[in-house]
């Protein structure tokens, strides 16, 4: 009975090709042709990755009435990672995203204030993972003068590092058709604060999305880490979306210390002008990107977050 009853389900399965859009508790959610199906891995598969399957992952599944079940993960083409705290104080490696083409870092201008030592951190796990980044402005609505006061290290950003800059506002509608462009046929990831606006930018994308948002502390202007989630959303023609919450303190402990100076890109014309070989960059004489951050041409925040990075990391 049982086995005919097996034989009878199997006319219904199905295999599919689908990407993770979000997980929770045990069950994914895996999105097929615009459609989100509920699944769970394969209990018999033994599943190459060590971490577990996360948003982006692109996966095989059999979808029945019975169950879905997901039967394979490809390789990955590049993950975005993090350290994590856990439970239990220990520091753990955190993959956060996987196959990205766009790493977008949202920031505001005010409410929460600008600070370029967040966009650094970003910058260090985006270089790591070989992924392209952006950096979007947003709020600028709340800037005083019109034109212009943006913080000059955007210059810097966008000169001497070839990042895009974009600048928006969600209550206005500014720059908006410009980062659509900028992701058309792409699968991006909004990294950013809590309260920066990475939720409402993406209903601005797409309006059918109405993501839950919600005010900054109005006395303190932070976030109030709205969304909880990673998800990946479709808008578009193979246009994809990851909105992640606004993470509170983005540790880099994962990064080894020494591989540290590769990850700060513009560093790399001066470093080769260091007297030591095995520069640190901190207080060593004779150092290349020290000199040249006294001469101005490298940014004193670019520095400082350099060095409270390298400080964190070593220990
Ligand atoms: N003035 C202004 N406010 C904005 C803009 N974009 C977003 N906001 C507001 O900022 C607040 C926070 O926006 P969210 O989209 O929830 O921010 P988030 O980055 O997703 O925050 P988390 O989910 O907590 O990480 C909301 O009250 C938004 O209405 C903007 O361009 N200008
Ligand atoms: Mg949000
Ligand atoms: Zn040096």
């Amino acid at each position: 009975m049982f086995i005919s009853y097996n034989i009878s389900m199997q006319k219904k399965t199905l295999i599919k090709k689908g990407v993770i859009a979000g997980y929770n508790r045990g069950l994914y959610s895996v999105l097929i042709d615009g459609k989100y199906f509920q699944a769970r891995l394969h209990p018999q598969i033994n599943f190459s990755s060590k971490d577990k399957l996360i948003v982006g992952d692109k996966v095989k599944i059999e979808i029945s009435p019975l169950h879905n079940l997901i039967l394979e993960q490809e390789t990955r083409k590049n993950f975005l990672q993090r350290t994590r705290r856990s439970k239990n104080k220990k520091k753990k490696r955190q993959i956060i995203a996987a196959n990205i083409d766009l790493a977008i870092i949202v920031s505001s201008i005010k409410n929460p204030s600008f600070n370029p030592l967040f966009i650094d951190r970003y910058l260090v796990i985006i270089t790591q993972a070989n992924i392209s980044p952006l950096i979007c402005l947003n709020k600028i609505d709340l800037n005083n003068s019109d034109n212009g006061n943006f913080p000059s290290i955007l210059n810097y950003y966008e000169k001497e590092m070839s990042i895009p800059v974009i600048k928006t506002s969600t209550l206005n509608g500014r720059g908006i058709s410009t980062l659509q462009r900028k992701i058309a046929q792409k699968t991006s990831v909004f990294l950013g604060q809590s309260g920066v606006g990475k939720s409402s930018l993406i209903n601005a994308l797409e309006k059918k999305l109405q993501i839950k948002t919600s005010p900054v502390n109005p006395k303190t202007g932070q976030g109030r880490h709205t969304t909880t989630n990673f998800r990946l959303y479709p808008i578009g023609k193979k246009t994809y979306i990851i909105d992640t919450p606004g993470i509170r303190n983005l540790s880099l402990n994962h990064i080894e210390p020494r591989l540290l100076e590769l990850y700060f890109t513009d560093f790399q014309k001066y470093t080769q002008q260091c007297y030591y070989r095995n520069c640190w960059h901190q207080n060593e004489n004779g150092c290349g990107v020290k000199q040249t951050y006294k001469e101005g041409k490298i940014p004193a925040s670019r520095y400082q977050s350099y060095l409270k990075i390298l400080q964190e990391i070593k220990v």
